[in-house]
């Protein structure tokens, strides 16, 4: 059996490219957080990861893009090199997290796929953007691709099960198990709706009896002493 090449084996140095575009928006989701606490005292974000596609994963894709399984062939056609995955609370937090990131000026959005407004047949629900922005190595800049996928922890849980058959080809029942995987689905759907007609009422509800003074703090950016 050949041994797996590494990631550092198989990217080279754009490696480094790839890392550093994870760290540079891993930086603007931290200061998306923070300010977000500043004004509102709530965290949009449950958590954040990133990945770089394992070798394998990407070979497997230039392949069946009809390109030579090797680093030279990503730029131009594969722009999910470097993933991050941001989980939010509420699927509203997962717009006004995509907003703020795509208002940045030196962030081009290439492609939006909203997953959440029109789930796949599987059931699967996600907000996915595609962005490139520039890079510094030393003095050389260059702009880099990202996949940024948003989703809330239902959806994230959901996703995390419906991999796990996705790609276990041992499965009996799968047609079944993929049916059952739609209705929670749609369930979940359902529930994460509730859940912001609930807050929406604790928040109003929590606003009359302060006399609107929650309001201010939730919505304004902290007065100047
Ligand atoms: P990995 O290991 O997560 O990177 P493209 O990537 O654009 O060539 P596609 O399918 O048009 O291909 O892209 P899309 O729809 O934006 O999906 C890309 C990624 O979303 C996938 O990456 C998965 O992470 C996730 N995804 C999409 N559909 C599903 C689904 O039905 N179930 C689950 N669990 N995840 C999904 P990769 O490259 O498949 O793998």
């Amino acid at each position: 059996m050949s041994e797996a090449i590494t990631e550092t084996e198989f990217y080279g140095e754009s490696l480094l490219l790839y890392d550093s575009v994870l760290i540079e928006l891993s930086s603007r989701i931290n200061i998306i957080r923070k300010a977000n606490m500043l004004r509102s005292g709530r965290d949009p974000i449950e958590n954040v990861k990133t990945r770089i596609k394992s070798p394998e994963s990407m070979m497997n894709k230039l392949r069946l893009k009809g390109l030579e399984p090797i680093a030279e062939s990503i730029p131009g056609n594969v722009t999910d090199a470097a993933g991050m995955r941001v989980i939010c609370t509420y699927i509203d937090d997962v717009y006004s997290v995509a907003s703020i990131l795509a208002s940045q000026k030196d962030i081009t959005v290439l492609e939006t796929k909203d997953y959440i407004k029109n789930p796949k047949p599987s059931g699967y629900r996600s907000y996915h953007m595609i962005v490139e922005l520039p890079i510094y190595i030393g003095d050389a800049c260059r702009r880099v691709c990202a996949e940024i996928q948003l989703r809330t922890l239902s959806m994230d849980f959901w996703a995390s099960l419906e991999h796990q058959i996705r790609y276990k080809h041992d499965i009996p029942n799968r047609k079944m198990i993929g049916a059952e995987l739609k209705r929670c689905a749609d369930e979940v759907a359902s529930v994460e709706m509730n859940f912001i007609t609930i807050r929406d009422m604790i928040n109003s509800i929590k606003n009359n009896s302060t006399g609107g003074e929650e309001q201010t703090a939730q919505t304004a950016p902290p007065d100047k002493e």
